[in-house]
Parts: structure tokens; C-alpha cells; sequence
């Protein structure tokens, strides 16, 4: 459960951490399940230096299921979107996706357009993650407008070899690293501008990803543009026995017909 001290941070800064919310065994568990899991879809176990990023990934298995309704996930979440949230799919990356050790700034949803919507990725690192070693940077209050518009050459720059950014490098950008060992919850708005530094090795990390029922055409619009695979949730979600787990994609159907429409 969040104070209102955590709910105000994550409203004014974008971001949160949960920290120890989890303990070693279930960390470690964890780890196993998702080296199965790569293993399964690789065909192999991956080797320590190999990029492996699977979407769904939680929903793949029934006994990893239960992280997405976990109390300690789950209640905060249903805090910061209120009770009729919506699920939008888990991921499990090994390795740089990019094979590079750097991913630029930007937000997931970007543009003044995304700020009223929220949505929200959690991230859980399963290696120690430091400032110049891989951990997540973020530019705290960059999901607020105008701050938001103003760090629009940002995304624009993004995808560039060697983007300068307001002249400096991107690893010389006013931030804030957010620091993290296995265990801690990682909780951002994904309107957050953010990035990452001197990725390295066997990185891994689960994300799990929830976002606010949509309430307009403009919400359906931006689900399509950005993750469409929200409206079509893993049928191990749709089937289940869990009210939890089933109220997050009840609706789904209509929403999905709506956003056809559009
Ligand atoms: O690799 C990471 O830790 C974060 C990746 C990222 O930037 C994202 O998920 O949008």
C-alpha cells in the first residue's frame, strides 16, 4: 500500500520505488522462471552475453501469473490508476536490446497529447543496477507539461548514433539514476523521460505493465498507436479463475471494437 507521501512523489516526479519489495528466494525464483522461460523460446539456455526480449512473458507460464496480482504490485497500482485498471502486458529482456550499452532518452508515450493517460511500466531489475552500470535515469517531473514539450528534441534525437543533447551527451544529462538491487520495484510513468548508461552482460529485468481503463477515442487512439497489444491480453489473463487478474482485461472485447472503429 502507498502513503501519500509515495503517491505525491510518484504524481510530482514521475517515478517511484517500491524498495525490498520482494525477498531473495522470490528473486531468485524468479530468475529461474524467466531463465525457463528464455530457454523455452530461445531453444536454448541463453549464453551470458546474448539479447533475448520476449512479449508476453509473465502470462507464459501459470505459476508466474500470481506477480501480476501480487498485493504489493497489484494494490499500488489500483492506487496510482484506480480499481478499474487495465493490464497491458508483461516483458522479460536478457542482454542490450539494441547490442549497444547505451539507450537514449525518451518517454514510451511522448507528445502533450499522452500526458492526460496515464500509463505506468514497473520495472524490476534482477542484477544490482548503478548509475554507470546500467541502472534507469530519469529526468524527475519530465511527464508534466510544459516541462514534457520542452524535451521534445529528445525523442527526436533518441534513435541517432551519437546524439548531442542540448549539447551535452546523453550521459551528462541532468538526472536523477535510479539506483536499484533485486528485490526493488522500479514504478514510472511512461510519459517519464528516461534512459539508460553502460548496460553490460547478463542484464535482466521483468517489466510488467498496467494503464488507467481509457475513458475517450483519443485514449483508444493512443493504445493502437502505442501498444496495441493491449487490447488483445494473453488468454491465460482472459480465462483465468482470478477476479484480479480477469477484471483488469473485462471490457477488452468492446474496447478493442471501439478502437477498430476510430
Ligand atoms: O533497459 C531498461 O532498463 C529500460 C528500457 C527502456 O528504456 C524502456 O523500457 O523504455
Amino acid at each position: 500500500m502507498l502513503t501519500e507521501d509515495q503517491i505525491h512523489h510518484f504524481r510530482v516526479f514521475g517515478f517511484i520505488v517500491l524498495r525490498q519489495a520482494f525477498d531473495a528466494g522470490e528473486i531468485d525464483a524468479l530468475g529461474r522462471y524467466a531463465d525457463e522461460i528464455w530457454t523455452a523460446e530461445l531453444g536454448h539456455t541463453p549464453d551470458a552475453e546474448e539479447h533475448v526480449s520476449i512479449a508476453p512473458f509473465l502470462e507464459l507460464r501459470p505459476d508466474t501469473l500470481a506477480l501480476i496480482e501480487d498485493d504489493r504490485i497489484y494494490t499500488p497500482m489500483v492506487q496510482l490508476l484506480g480499481q478499474d485498471m487495465i493490464w497491458s502486458g508483461s516483458e522479460g529482456v536478457q542482454g542490450t536490446m539494441t547490442r549497444r550499452s547505451y539507450h537514449h532518452w525518451h518517454a514510451d508515450r511522448p507528445g502533450p497529447q499522452e500526458l492526460g493517460y496515464l500509463r505506468i511500466k514497473i520495472m524490476m531489475y534482477l542484477d544490482p543496477m548503478r548509475k554507470d552500470g546500467g541502472a534507469l535515469r530519469v529526468i524527475p517531473g519530465s511527464h508534466r507539461s510544459p516541462f514534457h514539450e520542452e524535451l521534445a528534441p529528445f525523442q527526436q534525437r533518441h534513435g541517432l548514433d551519437d546524439p548531442a543533447f542540448f549539447g551535452s551527451p546523453g550521459s551528462e544529462v541532468p538526472c536523477h539514476a535510479v539506483e536499484t538491487d533485486p528485490g526493488d520495484a522500479l514504478v514510472f510513468n511512461q510519459s517519464l523521460y528516461h534512459a539508460v548508461y553502460g548496460k553490460a552482460g547478463r542484464r535482466r529485468y521483468i517489466a510488467l505493465k498496467y494503464a488507467a481503463r481509457p475513458t475517450s477515442d483519443a485514449h483508444l487512439v493512443s493504445i493502437k498507436r502505442f501498444s496495441p497489444y493491449t487490447l488483445t491480453p494473453h488468454e491465460r489473463i482472459v480465462q483465468s479463475d482470478s477476479p484480479r487478474l480477469r477484471g483488469m482485461v473485462e471490457g477488452m472485447d468492446d474496447l478493442r471494437a471501439s478502437a477498430q472503429a476510430l
